[in-house]
Parts: C-alpha cells; sequence; structure tokens
C-alpha cells in the first residue's frame, strides 16, 4: 500500500484535432466506458468533457473537445477557442488525425493541421495519434501521411491505433504515462467523468437526435434539461430540444412523432443503464431562431 502511494501516478491527457477524427471514440476506448457521445457527424462535442481512468497504479483525466476547423459563426468559434484552452493546460496532448481521411485526400492534412502547429510546438507532451488505421486496407499508403505529420510535427512520435478496435491503445496508454507525474488520485476510483449526470443525459438525447437526423439539421439541435427530479428508484427529467427553424421542428418530431418517440426510447434506455434507476423522459422541441449566435444561451450550454 505504501509502496503504491509513493508510486501512484496523475496527469491529465488533452484528446484534440479537427472534426471526426475519432477523438471520443478514443477517449471512451481509453476510459473502457462511454463517456463522451460519437456520430458519424462533424462536430458532435461541443463542451470539454473529462473522462477518468483510474487504477490502483495510475489516474488520468482525459479532457475530450470539440474538432477545430474553419470556425461557423458564434458557435463554431466558441468550440474552437474551447478546445485550444484545453490544449494548454494539459500534461500530454494528444493530437487525433483521421489516417484514412489523409489517405484518400492528403492534400487536407496540412489545412486540418495547421492551426494544431504553433500550439503544440512549444510543449513538452505532445503525442500524434493515427486513428481509424484499422480503415486502411493497404498499410503502405499511411506513409506519405506520416510523412507529412512527421514534417508538421518534428521529433513526435506518431502511434497508430484504432480507437474502434483497441489495435494500438495499450502502447498509447503506455506513453500517456509517461507524461503523468507522481500524485495521487483526485477524484473516487468509480467516477468516470467530472461532469454531472444530467449533462450528459442532454448529450445522450442530442447522440440519437444527430443520429436520427439528416446531414443539415443537427448543428442546429440543442438540448437543455429543464426538469431534473431523482426518486430512490425514478428518475423523472423533462428535456427541451432547441431547433432554429420550424421546418426542422417536424424534422425532429417526425411523421405521428415517430422520429421523436424513437429518439426518446433510445435515449431513455441508455439513460436508464447510466443512472442504475427506471428513467421516465419527458421531450419538448422548441424553435428558437438564431440560438447558435447568442451568447447568453450558449453560456448556460456550457458552450
Ligand atoms: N473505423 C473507425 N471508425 C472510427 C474510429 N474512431 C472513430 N471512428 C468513427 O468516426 C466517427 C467520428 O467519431 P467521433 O469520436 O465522434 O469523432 P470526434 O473527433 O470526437 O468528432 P467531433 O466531436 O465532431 O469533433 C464515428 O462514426 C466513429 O465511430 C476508428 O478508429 N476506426
Ligand atoms: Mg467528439
Amino acid at each position: 500500500m505504501t509502496e503504491n502511494k509513493d508510486t501512484h501516478l496523475f496527469g491529465t491527457a488533452a484528446l484534440v484535432g479537427p472534426p471526426n477524427a475519432g477523438k471520443s471514440t478514443l477517449m471512451n476506448t481509453l476510459v473502457g466506458e462511454k463517456v463522451a457521445i460519437v456520430t458519424p457527424k462533424a462536430q458532435t462535442t461541443r463542451n470539454r468533457i473529462s473522462g477518468i481512468l483510474s487504477t490502483d497504479r495510475y489516474q488520468v483525466v482525459f479532457m475530450d473537445t470539440p474538432g477545430v476547423n474553419k470556425a461557423r459563426g458564434k458557435l463554431g468559434e466558441l468550440l474552437n477557442r474551447s478546445a485550444m484552452e484545453g490544449l494548454n493546460s494539459a500534461d500530454v496532448v494528444l493530437l487525433v488525425v483521421d489516417t484514412e481521411l489523409y489517405v484518400r485526400k492528403p492534400h487536407f492534412l496540412k489545412k486540418d493541421f495547421q492551426p494544431f502547429k504553433k500550439r503544440v510546438s512549444g510543449l513538452s507532451g505532445v503525442v500524434v495519434v493515427s486513428n481509424k488505421i484499422d480503415k486502411v486496407r493497404d498499410k503502405k499508403k499511411v506513409l506519405p501521411v506520416w510523412q507529412e505529420l512527421s514534417r508538421m510535427f518534428p521529433e513526435r512520435e506518431i502511434l497508430p491505433v484504432s480507437a474502434s478496435t483497441g489495435e494500438g491503445t495499450e502502447i498509447l496508454l503506455e506513453r500517456i504515462l509517461e507524461h503523468m507525474h507522481p500524485g495521487p488520485a483526485l477524484y473516487p476510483e468509480d467516477q468516470l467523468s467530472t461532469l454531472p449526470m444530467r449533462f450528459m443525459v442532454a448529450e445522450i438525447i442530442r447522440e440519437k437526435l444527430f443520429l436520427a437526423m439528416r446531414q443539415e439539421v443537427p448543428y442546429g439541435l440543442a438540448v437543455e434539461i429543464e426538469y431534473w427530479k431523482e426518486q430512490e428508484d425514478l428518475l423523472h427529467i423533462s428535456a427541451v430540444i432547441y431547433v432554429l427553424r420550424d421546418a426542422h421542428k417536424s424534422m425532429v418530431i417526425g411523421r405521428g412523432g415517430e422520429v421523436l418517440k424513437k429518439v426518446g426510447m433510445q435515449a431513455r434506455l441508455e439513460a436508464e443503464a447510466l443512472s442504475g434507476k427506471r428513467v421516465y423522459l419527458e421531450t419538448h422541441v422548441k424553435v428558437r431562431p438564431g440560438w447558435d449566435e447568442n451568447p447568453g444561451f450558449l453560456r448556460s450550454l456550457g458552450i
């Protein structure tokens, strides 16, 4: 026990990169539980989301961040800022790369990673994570991508991983641990995130909506929990789904309420698994034009 105390490691690791690179998937895989929501759509993550990995030897607090790209409007601007702030406070920064994307579209790589180049140049702990390696059949094709990455991030180690299959993540974890420092755990061993369950349920609803909606609608969706009451074995939740336009409202509700019903059921099941309680979930859809440009409202969503 005493020996454990002396050698126990603690630290933080930030996951940054362009949208859709697999940052949230990777954090979930490393933590071993679903902490952050994941969808095939870019700009799924809107907040800095912590995920905590604890053993008796170490505790790593991961910080998942929104994907950085050319900012669109106030929301995009705040998301970029939030991601870049996450980067400075971490003991190690994981730069997450969708390797398969740049095998197909090599010319995007430089542009996508330019915003990070300067930001990480002065940092001591940076690992380039060449993610989605499972999607590249012909492994030779990754070489030009790695060459470009090593030109942009000289001296940094490039590690191939698949956040989906877990391939390469053990070695990645070893590297991460090299950047942790001696220190006690800050959070109880069974705590998975610093975020409240209320926030996580709002995120679950947003994930199910993102998955149910067509391309153009998700960015205009926001979810807010307006009522939350916990009883011994029942959790009563009422959530508001904000949309930008009337047309979006009818798409979220669906014909005969079908879409919203399905989303509500999927979200309820996941909220039940998360809370260990029976969940009663009500949802309402409200049109709020310009919510994505409204600083006060964005702040209330924690963005
Ligand atoms: N095949 C494969 N798919 C992956 C891998 N990692 C992530 N994905 C998929 O890529 C998509 C985006 O994953 P996310 O984890 O949401 O990506 P993100 O970087 O957090 O995206 P934003 O939050 O939008 O910035 C999802 O459909 C994932 O299932 C991987 O290693 N292999
Ligand atoms: Mg994400």
